[in-house]
């Protein structure tokens, strides 16, 4: 059977061949055109990234390792007394493609516990910075502090570096990653909203369990984690956040100095800030709207276009590659219906209403490509819901599962020696060129 790691160094080097083949033998096939819209307009669409550890189809949504959100559930083995997958299984499966035994699950809960040490000068720096500081701020600044002990950059300085076993070392950072950042994420909670009172890893939890002991939370939460964690793992390569680490980590910068870069991006309002953004339009628009009365659709309606004349987009609306509601939207939706006390929480009958009325104003706007709502619409209510109201965290929560993701992918960007990655640009001129010419020719 085997350990993770030696599973994984098993398909790595099965996987090998199948890239070598493509670039010697169809190297020149050609697989897309480059529009000036895209050149101008960040780059949509231009297929020119490589992942097979998820791809996301515009009408359908995300697959992970080829299964939809509710495949995924249902496949991985669940943590124990829970409908919900442990966090470790599914990393598993995102690494390998293969769903766990489930004693290759208790393998790896027992793995991260091993590593889930962080050391005493990272929450040292965090307790350095202005409580203030964006809890983001905190997460990207505890991921560079851990730079210093990288493995992968301790082997590249060793002299002894190899690109065929350089993946191991990414693999052990970023295993690291993955296990550390909630204990770092639970801390950064407690310093900045709790008076600095930290609780214990409590070592007989998995991953998401520990995280809501280490909250303060309660029972119910731990499936919250677990599904909050998973269902924000990875959304293919092209987002701002996986971008970002694979660029970064493509100049073999190890994992700590990628993921930090993705985290910045993540902090961006059109990504990841999107779900702190929600609750605080949902929250303002009940304080101005609804003084003492209940809202509306004609309410909800008036509060979207004064945001829109306000020169501001809608939060949680609107994607750069889905065409439909997002799935991992709806499958947050599912579990506020299938908990009785949120299916009749008062902000989450706001957040449905506005799942009613903003795609019709949006779609009227005429230019607004997708207007169903994204991930970041409805995960802010559940959070709100269970009592963790300081919305400017929930980028944090973000963060934690997307280094599932990040780290999932630069490991096999190493395992297959992917190159630094340096696209081509061009003048305004040049383009004023080929548009007079009808396009730039090809020789
Ligand atoms: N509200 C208002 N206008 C919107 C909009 C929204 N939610 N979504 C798109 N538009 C506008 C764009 O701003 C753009 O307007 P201009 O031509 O005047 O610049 C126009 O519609 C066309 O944009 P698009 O092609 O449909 O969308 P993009 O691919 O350019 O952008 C975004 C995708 C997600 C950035 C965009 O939909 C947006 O700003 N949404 C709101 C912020 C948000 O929810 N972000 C989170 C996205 C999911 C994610 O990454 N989570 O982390």
């Amino acid at each position: 059977m085997g350990t993770l790691k030696e599973i994984l160094a098993q398909k790595i080097q099965e996987h090998r061949p199948r890239i070598t083949k493509l670039v010697k033998e169809s190297g020149k096939v050609i697989i897309d055109q480059v529009t000036i819209d895209q050149c101008i307009g960040g780059a949509r669409d231009i297929r020119s990234l490589i992942t097979d550890i998820s791809y996301l189809d515009p009408q359908e949504g995300i697959r992970f390792r080829g299964k939809n959100i509710p495949e995924t559930f249902e496949a991985l083995p669940k943590a124990a007394g829970s409908g919900y997958p442990t966090v470790e299984s599914f990393w598993f499966f995102l690494l390998t493609g293969d769903v766990p035994t489930d004693a290759q699950v208790a393998d790896t809960v027992a793995e991260w516990k091993t590593r889930q040490v962080v050391p005493q000068y990272v929450f040292d720096s965090l307790r350095a910075l202005p409580r203030d500081s964006h809890p983001m701020v905190m997460l990207s600044v505890a991921m560079l502090a851990l730079q210093k002990d990288s493995k992968f950059a301790g082997f590249y300085n060793s002299g002894k570096f190899n690109k065929m076993t350089a993946w191991e070392y990414v693999y052990e950072d970023a295993c690291d990653i993955v296990a550390r950042i909630p204990i770092i994420a639970a801390f950064i909670y407690n310093l900045k909203y709790r008076d600095d009172k930290q609780i214990d890893i409590d070592p007989t939890l998995d991953m998401g369990a520990n995280f809501a002991h280490m909250i303060g939370q309660c029972e119910e939460y731990k499936d919250v984690a677990r599904m909050y964690f998973i269902l924000h793992s990875d959304h293919e390569s092209g987002n701002v956040s996986a971008h970002t680490t694979h660029l970064v980590h493509s100049a073999l910068s190890d994992p700590y100095y990628s993921y930090s870069a993705g985290l910045n991006g993540l902090a961006g309002p059109l990504h990841g800030l999107a779900n702190q953004e929600v609750l605080d339009w949902t929250l303002k628009f009940q304080e101005k709207y609804c003084k003492g009365i209940d809202p509306t659709p004609e309410l909800i309606e008036a509060a979207l276009l004064d945001t829109l004349n306000a020169g501001q987009v809608i939060p949680g609306y609107g994607h750069a590659v889905l065409r439909k509601t997002d799935p991992r939207y709806i499958s947050q939706r599912e579990f506020c219906l299938k908990t009785p006390g949120l299916k009749d929480d008062a902000l989450f009958k706001v957040v449905s209403m506005i799942f009613e009325v903003a795609p019709v104003v949006l779609e009227r706007l005429g230019k607004v490509k997708n207007p169903w709502p994204n991930v970041d619409g409805q995960s802010g209510v559940i959070q709100m819901y269970y009592g963790l109201t300081e919305f400017d965290f929930y980028t944090v929560l973000f963060g934690v599962g997307r280094a599932l993701g990040c780290m999932a992918n630069i490991t096999w960007d190493r395992g297959l020696g992917y190159a630094i990655e340096r696209p081509k640009s061009v003048t305004t001129a040049m383009l004023e060129k080929w548009a007079a010419d009808g396009g730039r020719q090809l020789s």
